[in-house]
């Protein structure tokens, strides 16, 4: 047999144990197996790596834009090296299948290459001044140190958006990775080491929330907050960072739908809806968990789902022939299974799925069906709590009106997706779905980094992440006027 192995922290430049000697154990969601064992860390390490990075921030921050790209770049050609390593890693702790896991680094790479060239761009502006002989400059300033809290479902594309623009702007961070996926994040960290980060520009500290993150989120030194969870943790974090008037993002998940109007190309909206609902097993932020379908082409698309969904094989994300994975954990999978109860008795029907999977190779996992609800109208439980698994609830309705606003009923507003050839209403779509994301003829997942990332109501508080959304939260601005008349010049009094 061989032995487990344990992981460190990453802090100052070096690989440490909980200052405790803690650990936690990891497994695969899949089969149970004990990936490895990993440091419970607490205030003593967070206040250590918080100084770290507080040491490093002045270096780093007078370190010229440009050359904090480099490393970016370097970090960006070693992720595309160790792509399938890390992406095998990612599977087995997180359970999605290699070719999502793939992506979710694909993602990680995307960002590095955009956030490097940032280092040549993070425009500013210089705008007239009022006064003759005066200038006046609008610059980006990094704000310290700042904390990433990041959950499992994208454990190295979320840290990227974060962390990457953090870094580029010129703070330093303190990386805390969600305790279902600890391994994910130390291979994204060990990348940014061996590329030649400068010790306490990026540390990471493995642990729980209470003892990890909220701490973080208190800590004096830490400037800002960025934060990707549950609704319910999100809102801690924010009433915990207002106490000390911290700025913070929040992207708190979604109960994204697609429109299917009677008009649309069927085979391409069933390839959309089987991809939005249950790729990653219905466990990211921005998978389609309802389906708002008009009524003339309700039963058609209703029967090619449940011949679709029949043939989906469930099984290990690294075995090429799963189509879905398990939930991350046994936990998550009653949590689903919770809700066929409440689907029933709301008047809800299972038309198919609706229990956990385990037979044969699955019984060691926490597998779940995929499932298919219909009979779901637009304030049943189902149809607005998001369930974070494979289960897809169908709404019908008879007008592109009514559509968009059982879309827009919701408490989050992230992702939405209409089908329709009609570009009138496609158009009309656009402008009326609200949500901070909008696709036409395609599902609601897939977003890419160069757009800004993040949805309106519930889903956050307003500020998005990735590509243009990720500088504004993690700068600030500074105003410079220049005199160079030789008097005092007295803006705004009359002459
Ligand atoms: C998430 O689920 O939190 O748009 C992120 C997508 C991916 C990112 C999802 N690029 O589906």
């Amino acid at each position: 047999m061989s032995e487990t192995p344990t992981y460190r922290n990453y802090i100052a430049g070096e690989w440490v144990a909980a200052d405790d000697g803690r650990t936690s154990e990891n497994h695969d969601p899949a089969n149970g197996d004990l990936i490895g064992l990993f440091p419970r860390s607490a205030q003593a390490d967070v206040d250590r790596a918080v100084a770290a990075a507080k040491a490093a921030y002045d270096g780093w921050r007078r370190t010229p834009a440009p050359k904090r790209g480099e490393i970016l770049y370097r970090v960006g050609r070693l992720l595309e090296e160790r792509k399938e390593d890390i992406a095998r890693s990612l599977t087995r702790e997180m359970g999605k299948v290699l070719v999502e896991a793939r992506g979710d680094v694909q993602e990680a790479i995307d960002m590095a290459y955009y956030m490097a060239g940032e280092g040549r761009r993070l425009f500013g502006v210089i705008v007239p001044a009022e006064l003759p002989n005066k200038a006046a400059y609008g610059m980006r300033e990094p704000m310290g140190v700042v904390a990433c809290v990041t959950p499992w479902n994208f454990p190295v594309a979320i840290p990227s958006w974060k962390t990457m623009a953090a870094l580029i702007a010129g703070n330093t961070v303190v990386l805390k990775p969600a305790t279902d996926t600890p391994l994910s994040a130390l291979k994204y960290v060990e990348v940014f080491a061996d590329a030649g980060i400068p010790a306490g520009v990026l540390n990471l500290v493995m642990g729980s929330g209470s003892e990890v993150g909220m701490p973080l989120v208190r800590h004096p030194d830490v400037a800002a907050i960025s934060f990707t969870g549950s609704n319910e943790v999100g809102r801690e974090v924010n009433v915990e960072a207002a106490r000390n008037l911290k700025r913070v993002t929040l992207e708190l998940g979604g109960k994204n739908a697609i429109i299917v109007m009677d008009d649309a190309d069927l085979d391409l909206a069933v390839d959309g809806i089987l991809w939005s609902a249950f790729g990653t097993t219905g466990q990211r932020c921005t998978a389609c968990s309802r389906l708002i379908v008009q009524r003339g082409v309700a039963r058609d698309l209703e029967g090619r789902l449940l011949d679709r969904i029949a043939s989906l094989r469930l099984g290990h994300g690294l075995e090429s022939t799963t189509d879905v994975g398990p939930l991350i954990n046994a936990g998550q999978q009653k949590n689903v299974h919770s809700y066929m109860e409440v689907a029933r008795q709301d008047g809800a029907r299972i038309l198919c799925g609706g229990e956990p999977a385990s037979d044969g190779a699955l019984a060691g996992g926490s597998f779940y069906k995929p499932t298919l609800l219909g009979g779901v109208t637009p304030n049943m439980r189902v149809a607005q709590e998001e369930i974070f698994g494979p289960v897809l609830s169908m709404i019908e309705v008879g007008t592109l009106d009514e559509a968009i606003a059982v879309n827009n009923g919701t408490k989050y507003g992230l992702s939405s997706s209409i089908f329709t050839r009609d570009v009138n209403a496609a158009q009309t779509a656009m402008r009326e779905l609200a949500t901070g994301i909008v696709y036409i003829n395609a599902g609601t997942i897939g977003a890419e980094i160069q757009l800004p990332f993040g949805g309106t109501r519930g889903t956050g508080n307003g500020h998005r992440e990735a590509g243009l959304g990720a500088l504004e939260f993690f700068t600030e601005w500074k105003a410079v006027y220049v005199d160079y008349s030789g008097k005092l010049q007295r803006a705004q009094i009359d002459a």
